[in-house]
C-alpha cells in the first residue's frame, strides 16, 4: 500500500510572518517574507541538491506550467543533465531507457493533469522490469481540487500498485524544511531498494510559481554509493545457506542438466563468468538468450536452442534431469514447452526473487546472488554429467549455426533474421543494442551470434511495443554507440521518440524492419485459420506510411535498403558517421514466415544427419 507523507502543509511555519508579508529584522531593516514562489524554489532546490548528492545525473523534463519550480531547480543544478521532451509518454520511456542502461534512476517531471497519466505505461514497465525511476508530477494544491480547476485530475496513487512508493506531501511550507531532504532521500533510495523500480512524488505548488531559492536546509551525512562499475542494482547479495547448498549440490551431482539464461541473467561480466564456470564444472550447456549477458563465445554456450528444440527427435533425446533457470523468460515457445514437459527438477535463481514461472514448472525459487550461488555450487559438487551430454549439445549447436548461416547466405534480399545477425556482428563491443518486442527480440534470441561486451536491452517487463524508440534514445544518452532493432508498427507507435533527437548529441542507429504491419502475427494460428482479408484487417494491419518521410520531418538522415549487402553497408556507414540515423529495411511478412520455416527445416535436416 502507498504511504502518504506530509512534510509541507502539515508542518506549521517555523517563524511567524506578518499578514502583509513584510516585517523587520533585528537591525530594523525591512524583511520581505518569502513568497509561495520563493518557498517552492527553495524546496525544489533542496530536493534536487539531495538527489544530486545521491547520484542523480539526468532528468527528463516535459514542459508545463505547474511544474515550473521543479523544472527550474533541475535546470539550475549544474550536476544534472536536463533532457526536455514535448511528449510525456515518449519522455517517460526515455527516462526508463536511462535507468535501464545505467542502473540509476532518472528524474521524470511533468505538469498536472493528463500529462501525468501519459507516464503510466513506462511506470508499469519500470515496475515489472525492476528499473529505477523517479517520477515527479506537479499538482494543484488541495484547495484547487474538486472545484473544477483547469488541468486538475486526481493524481493520488495514479500508478496504483506499479510504484514502490507514492508520496503526496502537499504544497511546501517553510515549516516543513527540516524534512525536505528526508523526502528526497526516501524517494530516491526506494527506487534502488531490494526491488528497484518506480517511485511517484506528486508535488503540489501554489502560485506564484517562480521565485528565488533561499538558503537550503543543511546537508545530511552522505549515503554509501554503489561500487564503481556496478551498473545495475544487484538485488540479493547473499548465497545459499549451508544446508540448502548441500541439498542442492546432492540434487545436481552427476546429473545431466542445462542452465537456461534469460534476460539479464548476468548483470555483470563476473556473473556471466560464474555461470559458465559452473556449467563447465558440471558438464552442462548454457542456453543463453541474446539479452542474458551469458551468450559468450565459449564452448557450451548454446544460441540456436529454439531451432534445436523445434526438432522433435533432438528435444526428446536430450531430456535433462535438472534445469536451472536464471533471469527472465525466453520467447521461444519450443524451449518453454520443452522445459514444461521435461521430467526434470527445475530450479530458478534470481537476485530479486522474481524468476517468471507462467507454466508453474519451478520446483524451487531461490532469491540469491547468481554469481555467489554458482561459485558455491562449483566448490562443493564433485561429479558432473557424462561428457557425451554436453558434447551432444555442442555438436548440434555447431550444425544448427551452420544451417542458419547457409540459409541466410542464400538470400540476396534482406531477411529479418539476417538483419538481426548482421547488427549484432557489426556493433562495436562497447555498444548497446536495444531490441523491440515482436520479431526483433525473437530473431535476436534465436539467431544472434555471441557478442561479449555488447549490452543488450529490451522492455521485457510488460513486452509492450510502446515507447521503444524512446527507450533506445534514453539508453543512448549514456554515451557509446547504440543501435535499435525495431518493427515498423512499434516505430510508428512512438514516432514522438524522434522529437528533438538530432539535438541530443547521441550516436543512435535505428534499424526499422518495414514489413508494413505486424509480422509476428503471421506465425499465429489466426494466420491460417482466418480468411486472408480478415487477418490483414485485424492482425497484419498494413499502414502504408512512408517511414523515410517521417524521419526526414524530424531532420534525421534516413535511407531505405532492400538487400542484405545494402543493410550491411548502411549499418557500417551509420556506425562510422555517428549521430542519429534511420535505416528502413524493406521486408515482406509472407517471405519472413517462409525464411523462418526454411531455417527450421535446415536445422532439422542438419540434426537428422547427426543421428
Ligand atoms: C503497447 C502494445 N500494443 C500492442 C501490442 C501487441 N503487439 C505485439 S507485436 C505487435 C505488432 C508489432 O509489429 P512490428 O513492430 O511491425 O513488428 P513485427 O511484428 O512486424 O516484427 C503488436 C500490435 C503490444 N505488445 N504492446
Ligand atoms: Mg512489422
Amino acid at each position: 500500500m502507498s504511504e502518504q507523507h506530509q512534510v509541507g502543509e502539515a508542518a506549521g511555519p517555523e517563524t511567524t510572518e506578518p499578514i502583509d508579508g513584510t516585517g523587520s529584522d533585528s537591525t530594523g531593516a525591512p524583511v520581505v517574507a518569502p513568497t509561495e514562489g520563493d518557498i517552492a524554489a527553495t524546496y525544489c532546490a533542496t530536493l534536487v541538491d539531495e538527489w544530486s548528492a545521491l547520484g542523480l545525473t539526468d532528468a527528463v523534463v516535459c514542459p508545463g506550467s505547474r511544474s515550473t519550480p521543479m523544472a527550474l531547480a533541475l535546470a539550475l543544478d549544474d550536476r544534472i543533465r536536463v533532457h526536455v521532451h514535448h511528449d510525456e509518454r515518449s519522455g517517460s520511456f526515455m527516462a526508463l531507457g536511462l535507468g535501464l542502461s545505467s542502473g540509476r534512476p532518472a528524474a521524470l517531471l511533468c505538469t498536472s493533469g493528463t500529462a501525468a497519466a501519459q507516464f503510466h505505461a513506462a511506470v508499469v514497465e519500470a515496475h515489472q522490469a525492476f528499473v529505477p525511476l523517479l517520477v515527479i508530477t506537479a499538482d494543484r494544491p488541495t484547495e484547487l481540487h474538486g472545484v473544477g480547476a483547469p488541468q486538475t485530475i486526481d493524481q493520488r496513487d495514479l500508478y496504483g500498485t506499479a510504484v514502490r512508493w507514492y508520496c503526496g506531501p502537499g504544497a511546501p511550507a517553510p515549516g516543513g524544511a527540516p524534512w525536505w531532504r528526508d523526502l528526497a532521500r526516501d524517494a530516491f533510495v526506494r527506487t534502488l531498494g531490494e526491488h528497484p523500480g518506480p517511485v511517484h512524488l506528486n508535488l503540489a505548488f501554489r502560485e506564484p510559481l517562480i521565485g528565488t531559492a533561499g538558503e537550503l536546509p543543511p546537508e545530511r551525512e552522505p549515503l554509501p554509493t554503489p561500487d564503481e562499475g556496478e551498473r545495475f542494482p544487484t538485488g540479493a547479495q547473499w548465497g545459499l545457506p549451508d544446508e540448502e547448498l548441500g541439498r542442492m549440490a546432492d540434487a545436481l551431482s552427476g546429473c545431466s542438466g542445462v542452465i537456461i539464461a534469460g534476460v539479464r541473467a548476468a548483470r555483470t561480466a563476473a556473473d556471466a563468468r560464474s555461470v559458465h564456470l559452473l556449467a563447465d564444472h558440471l558438464g552442462w550447456p548454457v542456453l543463453a538468450d541474446a539479452a542474458s549477458g551469458c551468450r559468450l563465445e565459449v564452448r557450451g554456450s548454446i544460441t540456436a536452442f529454439d531451432g534445436l528444440l523445434r526438432h522433435g527427435p533432438f528435444a526428446a533425446a536430450n531430456q535433462p534431469e535438472v534445469i536451472i533457470r536464471i533471469g527472465g523468460l525466453l520467447t521461444s515457445k519450443a524451449l518453454n514447452a520443452w522445459v514444461a514437459a521435461a521430467p526434470a527438477i527445475t530450479i530458478g535463481i534470481d537476485p530479486f526473487g522474481a524468476v517468471p514461472d507462467p507454466d508453474r514448472v519451478l520446483g524451487q525459487k531461490i532469491q540469491a546472488d547468481v554469481a555467489t550461488v554458482c561459485d558455491q555450487l562449483r566448490a562443493v559438487i564433485r561429479t558432473g554429467a557424462r561428457p557425451e551430454w554436453r558434447e551432444g549439445w555442442v555438436q548440434a549447436e555447431r550444425r544448427a549455426v551452420d544451417a542458419i548461416d547457409s540459409v541466410l547466405n542464400h538470400h540476396v534480399e534482406a531477411t529479418e533474421p539476417a538483419v538481426a545477425v548482421d547488427l549484432f556482428e557489426m556493433l562495436s563491443s562497447d555498444g548497446t543494442l536495444v531490441l523491440s518486442s515482436s520479431m526483433p527480440v525473437r530473431d535476436a534470441e534465436w539467431y544472434a551470434p555471441p557478442r561479449a561486451g555488447v549490452r543488450v536491452l529490451s522492455n521485457r517487463g510488460a513486452n509492450g511495443i510502446d515507447g521503444v524508440t524512446s527507450t533506445a534514445v534514453g539508453a543512448s544518452l549514456g554515451g557509446g554507440p547504440t543501435a535499435l532493432l525495431i518493427g515498423d508498427v512499434a516505430f510508428l507507435h512512438d514516432t514522438n521518440g524522434l522529437l528533438g533527437l538530432m539535438g541530443r548529441g547521441v550516436n543512435l542507429v535505428i534499424v526499422v524492419i518495414d514489413n508494413d504491419g505486424g509480422g509476428i502475427f503471421s506465425f499465429l494460428p489466426a494466420h491460417d485459420e482466418l480468411p486472408a482479408r480478415r487477418f490483414e484487417q485485424l492482425f497484419g494491419t498494413p499502414h502504408g506510411v512512408d517511414l523515410l518521410t517521417l524521419a526526414s520531418a524530424h531532420g534525421i538522415p534516413a535511407e531505405r535498403v532492400a538487400t542484405r549487402t545494402g543493410v550491411q553497408a548502411a549499418i557500417a556507414g551509420a556506425l562510422t558517421r555517428g549521430g542519429p540515423r534511420v535505416i528502413v529495411v524493406d521486408t515482406d511478412r509472407e517471405a519472413n514466415r517462409l525464411v523462418h520455416s526454411e531455417i527450421h527445416l535446415a536445422i532439422g535436416d542438419a540434426l537428422d544427419e547427426l543421428v
